[in-house]
């Protein structure tokens, strides 16, 4: 019987996590980059060669948003995960330093220890490269201490990869997939219990009041209506894309239309009294917002005006 495991691809915006899960599914590779708005999930099969056993194995893959800053949305997508891809640019040495100060730890509040692989991608730039290969070894050593004997030999818990050329990239899913079986736990109710109540608990205690805080909390929030979190994302696009939102610098204005635009949406399958409600409570989250004095919001016109002085 095919194993299901939830895996996830954390790491800085441009590092190229869509890239890498679009080489792994469909072996295809795009120049062109447009960033992952919330999350999105692919599924794929892949054998995982046991000492004893072939396994037949399910990643169901979350992209994510690599803009830093959406807590409550990488926390919620965090939950039930059974490992993670930590993927860096090796021409951007900064993209290494944020696994090791934001997305482990981000990962780590909400599932304990999953097991974790780390590249760093784009290692076809060649004369662009700003760290080597053994700085990614001791980030990955620093979490992955005893990992590495759960691998046959030839697989490793740390690569440099390319999803231009294809380099490495399904050892890098192969590895975690023996990874994820090697530390598979049995079934704990407590412990998945406790792992959504951090998250909810994250969801709300966070910062509202910043145009991404708050963006990031309606996000979660219209995500709660759904038990279908691939169809609230698709929604959560559509109406991003409607508002004219840049996803890694919101606005003010742009996040009043984006409220107006999920109550029409949820008028579709909510009864009219909780669109309603839902429609106060996320307006008087975006009203609070503050923009730092650039945008101003106006009762008939959502405009962006510079401040005269
Ligand atoms: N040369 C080269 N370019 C790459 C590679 N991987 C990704 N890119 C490019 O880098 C850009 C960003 O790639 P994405 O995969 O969209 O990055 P991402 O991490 O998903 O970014 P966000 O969704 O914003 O978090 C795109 O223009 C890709 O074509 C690679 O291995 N080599
Ligand atoms: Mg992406």
């Amino acid at each position: 019987m095919a194993i299901k495991k939830k895996i996830v691809m954390i790491g800085d915006s441009c590092v190229g996590k869509t890239s890498m899960i679009r080489r792994f599914v469909f072996n295809h590779f795009k120049d062109s980059y447009r960033t992952t708005i919330g999350s999105k999930i692919m599924r794929k099969e892949l054998n995982v060669h046991r000492p004893n056993r072939t396994e037949n194995l399910t990643f169901v893959i979350w992209d994510l948003i690599g803009r830093k800053g959406y807590h409550a949305l990488h926390a919620r997508t965090f939950v039930g995960v059974h490992g993670a891809i930590c993927v860096s640019d090796q021409t951007k040495m900064e993209t290494l330093v944020s696994l090791e100060d934001y997305w482990v730890p981000s990962l780590f509040n909400v599932v304990e220890h999953v097991p974790l692989v780390f590249v760093c991608n784009k290692s076809d730039l060649k004369g662009e490269v700003e760290f080597e290969y053994e700085d990614l070894v001791n980030v990955a050593r620093e979490y992955n201490g005893n990992f590495d004997e759960f691998l046959p030999t030839g697989l490793k818990s740390s690569y440099t990869t390319s999803a231009k050329d294809g380099s490495n990239v399904e050892r890098a899913f192969e590895s975690l997939g023996h990874l994820v079986l090697s530390s598979e736990e049995l079934h704990n109710p407590v412990k998945e219990l406790y792992e959504s109540l951090v998250a909810i608990g994250i969801s709300r205690s966070k910062e509202k009041t910043t145009p991404l805080g708050a963006l990031d909390a309606l996000i979660v929030d219209f995500c709660e209506e759904f038990e279908d979190s691939r169809l609230a994302m698709l929604i959560l696009r559509q109406e991003i894309e409607r508002a004219e939102i840049n996803i890694n610098n919101p606005t003010k204005a742009r996040i009043l239309k984006f409220v107006e635009y999920l109550a029409e949406a949820e008028i579709e399958f909510l009864d009219e009294k909780t669109v309603h409600s839902n429609l106060e409570k996320r307006l008087s989250w975006a009203k609070r917002i503050v923009d730092r004095g650039y945008l101003y919001y106006t009762e008939n016109a959502f405009e962006t005006l510079r401040p005269s002085i």
